[in-house]
């Protein structure tokens, strides 16, 4: 066994030294393999199901690499090792007990896995032996076929039959996590392949020989078709999707468009992508982009995709009735992860040159081929961005986030829905992480608080911009937060509603000639306000608020920001008035 050397431990938990190797389980074998491939976080809910693994990570391993990250609800434990993946790029591992752990962990999966985020899910059944049941419990926390609540949408799942196989599992399910497009994997232990009493560890094997593959790269004559149709385009468009948290991946990126004077565009449902203030980018980053956005997107010759998400339905929206004529080249190995039972795949875009491997693979290739292009670029007029109010807003809580952050490295880890792109620049990878993938509600605590693990000691602060919703149905992972000491900042954009269906209720109003006034019932978390502020309180964190003025801003979220830089977490409530900055479908 590898001793620990991880300098990402938190001196939490650390247990007490007992009397090591009287004996070896089959547990404990699971546990070295996963400290073999240097995982540094293990969250969870505990379960009798795993109580084997359980106590392997905490006396076996000594509660490190991987260390437990006590969570208190399945959703939180997953959501957590999502946002930990988005940051760091490195798989982090969540364990849920039984069926009922992973049917609280099923959400927090999908959006994993729409997101194409590596995470490996360990669960536990049984005993699978009918024989060895204790009555009552172990019949309902035993399922034929648990992994069927997530293989359609985890890359692969499996129920090791021996102590021996569960280390081949676990091998494959990191490698093939770890593989793009990347994903969650499930691999269930049975309880008694857990607590069966082995010999010895025998010699483990060396990870590196089961690692996942190095990049694929397009093939040379695909490389230059793509150049050569880019660097004669008279009107390129780059659509910057789904790219690393790489620096050099970003600077190459940047490259590419100045050297092709192309006009970039970026999406607030994925990770910043490209420098926003650049002068090549298009638009401010948008779930649904306006008409001048769109034209641009119609009028391109050419349109180079970066694995943008929904590059159909991008093209189909923007020439609207008349198929899209221009030249599409399509960088993506995301097909690879197309499934029937969830249309995540999103539709099928027309594609002339299709180079499938990951971006950061393809963009050096086509920089090193493309010739300069000198054709101007034709950008859409921006929209002025809308003067700051003395009220509170969005827009006003975006000025007072601008004005605290000046001298502060920020990662903003959720924006909220209603934001309009334009009020804060990504000038880095981390400047932002993107959204939770399968737009799940409820995802913005637990992510969080996964980047604040990742970013821990590194000086930059995770800020989410959360709706009331999002936090209130995740708001529990502050408590872990706390316990770990992980720095972080939620900043509740508190409308008291799940306003996005209060928008949803007028529209169906307004076609149907139904009352307008009553589109607030049945959505709306008022009489009694809930003191979000107190929740974060109660849970040992700051809880600043409610903030009800615009002036008051400014000084919440600097008080916040130094609770963040002195390793507390703290929810500011920010009291906002129904309504978004922008318009969407
Ligand atoms: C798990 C889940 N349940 C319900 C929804 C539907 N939904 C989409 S947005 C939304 C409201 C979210 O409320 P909040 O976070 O307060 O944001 P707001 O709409 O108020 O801006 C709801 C309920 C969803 N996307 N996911
Ligand atoms: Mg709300």
């Amino acid at each position: 066994m590898n001793e620990s050397s991880s300098s990402d431990a938190i001196a939490r938990d650390v247990p007490v030294p007992g009397q090591l190797h009287k004996g070896f389980w089959g547990s404990d074998l699971i546990a070295a393999t996963v400290r073999e491939l240097e995982i540094s976080y293990i969250a969870l809910v505990p379960g009798s199901s795993y109580r084997g693994l359980h106590d392997s990570i905490v006396n076996y391993l000594g509660n490190r690499t991987p260390q437990i990250v006590l969570t208190i609800h399945e959703e939180t434990a997953v959501a957590i090792a999502h946002g930990y993946a988005k940051v760091t790029g490195r798989l982090m591992a969540a364990a849920v007990h039984a069926n009922v752990g992973l049917m609280h962990a099923v959400m927090a999966v999908y959006n994993a896995w729409c997101d194409r985020v590596p995470l490996l899910l360990f669960g536990a059944t049984g005993p699978w032996d009918a024989a060895r049941r204790r009555p009552w419990i172990d019949w309902i926390h035993t399922s034929s076929d648990q992994a069927a609540l997530v293989r359609n949408f985890t890359k692969w799942d499996n129920q090791p039959g021996s102590p021996v196989a569960a280390v081949e599992a676990v091998l494959r399910a990191a490698q093939i996590a770890q593989t793009a497009p990347r994903g969650p994997v499930y691999v269930n232990f049975d309880v008694s392949l857990q607590e069966t009493k082995i010999s010895a560890i025998p010699p483990l094997p060396d990870t590196a020989r089961y690692a996942p593959p190095p990049p694929v790269h397009p093939a040379p004559d695909l490389v230059s078709r793509a150049a050569k149709l880019l660097s004669h385009a008279k009107q390129p468009v780059i659509l910057a999707g789904r790219c690393s948290r790489s620096l050099a991946g970003w600077g190459e990126r940047v490259a590419l468009a100045e050297k092709l004077n192309a006009a970039v565009l970026t999406t607030t449902k994925l990770a910043a992508a490209f420098p926003t203030d650049h002068r090549l980018h298009a638009a401010p980053p948008a779930l649904y982009f306006d008409q001048a956005t769109e034209k641009l997107v119609a009028n391109a010759d050419v349109v180079l995709s970066l694995d943008w998400l929904d590059l159909a339905g991008l093209l189909k929206q923007a020439s609207r009735a008349t198929p899209f004529l221009g030249k599409v080249i399509h960088v993506s190995c995301d097909s690879h992860s197309h499934r029937g039972w969830s249309a995540d795949h999103q539709g099928l875009p027309p594609v002339d040159l299709f180079l499938m491997c990951e971006t950061d693979a393809a963009v050096p290739l086509l920089l090193e081929a493309v010739t300069p292009r000198l054709g101007s670029v034709n950008l859409p007029p921006r929209a002025p961005v809308p003067p700051v109010q003395n009220t509170i807003s969005l827009r006003s809580l975006a000025a007072a986030l601008e004005a605290a952050t000046l001298s502060v490295d920020v990662c903003y880890t959720r924006l909220p829905l209603g934001w309009n792109g334009a009020y804060i620049h990504w000038r880095h990878p981390l400047d932002y992480i993107g959204h939770d993938g399968g737009a799940g509600i409820g995802s913005g605590p637990g992510m969080t608080v996964g980047a604040g693990l990742a970013l821990k000691g590194t000086g930059r602060v995770p800020i989410a911009l959360m709706g009331d919703g999002d936090f209130l149905m995740g708001n529990t992972a502050i408590w872990t937060a706390v316990h770990y000491r992980i720095p972080t900042l939620i900043v509740v954009c508190n409308n008291r509603s799940f306003f996005n269906d209060e928008r949803h209720q007028r529209r169906v109003a307004e076609w149907r000639g139904r009352p307008l006034e009553n589109c607030w019932i049945g959505q709306r978390l008022d009489d009694p306000d809930i003191d979000i502020a107190g929740m974060a309180r109660m849970q040992g964190a700051v809880g600043i608020g409610p903030v009800t003025e615009a002036a008051s801003l400014q000084a919440a979220i600097e008080e916040g920001i130094a609770a963040a830089q002195a390793g507390l977490v703290c929810v500011i409530d920010v009291r906002m008035p129904p309504g978004y900055d922008i318009e969407d479908e």
